[in-house]
């Protein structure tokens, strides 16, 4: 179904082939999606995870989800039980799950069934190196990210680390769909800048949901 000028959902736009902005497609379920973090931070405290290499992370991250991402000094994986706790990681709230199968369908993905999300907090300063995302199982299968708080510049390159790379303003609410031919490109975010936004405080959140096993 196409967007029309009757419709009050925002319009998709193609970014690069396989990857979709939906912009301020979460607005409309940020108090949930707050609430849902908030569950989850309570059962899983974000913490900085060990590089293989044995630096901190300067991203504080946790998960939900059947899944989680985690960094050690053994490597990348996904797991089902938090390293913290010893205990499987916080179920996804029933919000966030809804808004990341949406988010995925609207894009031309549709039967994304998540079973892994990653909460990471940048507080000023806090800046992700260029990556690509490739500890998952499948790459048919696309990942949803939704930006919360504090607006970043994310970095979005090619297939190769050195490829020129794009830069996108992510605004609260924004959500992201990469699949396709994006779904392996390098990315990262550029350091966060300050500042204050009137929900969240003196951070950004983004949540990034993918089909791990
Ligand atoms: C493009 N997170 O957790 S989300 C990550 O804002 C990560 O926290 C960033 O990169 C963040 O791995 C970016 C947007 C995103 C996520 C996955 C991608 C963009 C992507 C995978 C392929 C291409
Ligand atoms: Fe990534």
């Amino acid at each position: 179904m196409n967007a029309s000028l009757f419709d009050d959902e925002p319009a998709e736009m193609p970014l690069a082939p396989g990857a979709t902005m939906l912009r301020g497609f979460a607005l409309a379920h940020s108090a949930a999606l707050q609430a849902g973090v908030a569950a989850v931070l309570a059962q899983a405290p974000l913490r900085q995870m060990l590089t293989p290499g044995g630096k901190l992370m300067a991203v504080w991250m946790t998960n939900c989800g059947p899944l989680g991402w985690v960094s050690d000094r053994r490597g990348y994986r996904y797991q089902a039980q938090d390293p913290v706790s010893g205990r499987p990681w916080p179920a996804l709230p029933a919000a966030f799950a809804e808004l990341a199968q949406q988010a995925a369908e609207r894009a031309g993905f549709p039967r994304f069934e998540p079973d892994a999300c990653l909460i990471n907090r940048y507080l000023p300063g806090t800046r992700l190196s260029l990556h690509q995302d490739r500890d998952e199982q499948d790459f048919s299968q696309p990942i949803v990210s939704v930006s919360l708080g504090l607006p970043a510049v994310f970095l979005f390159g090619g297939l190769s680390r050195g490829d020129k790379t794009e830069r996108l303003d992510l605004q609260h609410g924004d959500v992201l769909v990469w699949g396709g031919p994006a779904r392996l490109r390098f990315h990262g975010v550029m350091p966060l800048a300050g500042g204050r936004h009137e929900e969240l405080g003196e951070q950004r959140i983004n949540l990034t949901f993918r089909k791990a096993g």
